[in-house]
């Protein structure tokens, strides 16, 4: 039996940002509890100040060691920084990506950040529903900044870097051209693009690459943002100030266009509508316990009805 929970208090003590809470809450998200519900609506008021910035690229691109970075010199501003590791691939459990952990050591006793890896494959309502509440818990929580980071760059994972309010694409030199980028589908949904390993060859010929492939994708839309391409190395922190600065300015133009808020209820409508079938499918049963979906597939195998009229009968009565 899992432990009651106490909604008011965990939240309040969360909202407070008591890190004990907000991990408990996370813990919450993952297993599906019960109270979802209830924790959803109390952390919702408290939410919509935290700026979410979505990390994706190839694997071993450097995206654990840039968001380390990242952190530190958000730190050195003073900002509270959550970070947030999605391996869309392995099913949901606190242990994900013990390497990232590793990595992210350096910031493990500073109570300004907060790190937690979660795989989400096989969850109520996917990937899709399970990202966005973890990033209410953590904005709700007060963090500044919310940084996802997501394995690989696979739909879900173009899903769900597409969804932060700003998305960097990670690349390095001579494993991710701008071809390969093209290819991926990683032009659209950069904001901003980070060549990473910049201490390796070529990565003044990737930049050069991208400026070019960023640009002419430009031309179709001139007023929108022009995406910045930044040269880094993540291992040394040279260029992570840039990296920064480029979030920044991009965080400023989202605002002042309204794009912000079109991403954000993109982000929302994606979740509540990842939740709405996936309250629709329960409804509609399974066809072992003699449902209303089996009796209608009957009735369509025996010629009584059309598949139409069953899908529209069906849908009325579940309502
Ligand atoms: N030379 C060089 N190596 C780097 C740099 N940044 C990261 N690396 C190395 O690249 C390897 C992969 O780095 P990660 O940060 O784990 O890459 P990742 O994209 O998070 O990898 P996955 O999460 O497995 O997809 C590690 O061995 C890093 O030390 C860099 O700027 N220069
Ligand atoms: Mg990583």
């Amino acid at each position: 039996m899992a432990r009651p929970v106490d909604v008011p208090a965990l939240v309040e003590s969360a909202t407070a940002g008591t890190p004990r809470s907000v991990a408990r809450l996370v813990s919450l998200v993952e297993d599906g509890n019960p109270a979802l519900p209830q924790i959803m609506a109390a952390l919702v008021p408290h939410t919509g100040r935290a700026h979410v910035v979505g990390l994706t690229g190839a694997p071993g691109v450097g995206k654990s060691t840039t968001t380390n970075a990242l952190v530190g010199a958000l730190r050195a501003q003073g900002k509270r920084v959550a970070v947030l590791a999605v391996d869309p691939s392995s099913p949901f459990s606190g242990g994900a990506l013990l390497g990232d952990r590793i990595r992210m050591q350096d910031h493990t006793t500073d109570p300004g950040v907060f790190i937690r890896s979660v795989a989400s494959r096989g969850h109520l309502g996917g990937l899709s529903a399970a990202t966005p509440q973890v990033v209410r818990v953590l904005d709700a929580a007060g963090f500044d900044v919310v940084l996802v980071e997501t394995v690989g760059v696979g739909q879900s994972e173009v899903e769900v870097a597409g969804a932060a309010d700003t998305t960097l694409v990670l690349l390095a030199p001579g494993m991710g051209d701008g071809i390969q980028a093209a290819k991926a589908g990683i032009l659209e949904i950069g904001d901003v693009f980070v060549v990473n390993k910049a201490d390796r060859a070529d990565a003044d010929a990737t930049v050069r690459d991208l400026r070019h492939m960023v640009g002419l994708a430009d031309r179709r839309a001139p007023n929108l943002w022009r995406p910045v391409v930044v040269k880094a190395s993540a291992a040394t922190g040279a260029g992570i100030e840039e990296v920064l600065a480029a979030i920044a300015k991009h965080h400023d133009w989202a605002r002042s266009s309204g794009e912000l808020r079109v991403r954000r209820i993109r982000r929302a409508a994606a979740e509540v509508e990842a939740l709405a079938l996936t309250r629709l499918r329960a409804r509609l049963g399974d066809l072992r316990a003699g449902s209303a979906l089996g009796e209608a597939a009957v009735a369509v195998v025996d010629g009584r009805q059309d598949p139409f009229t069953a899908a529209d009968r069906l849908l009325a009565a579940i309502r």
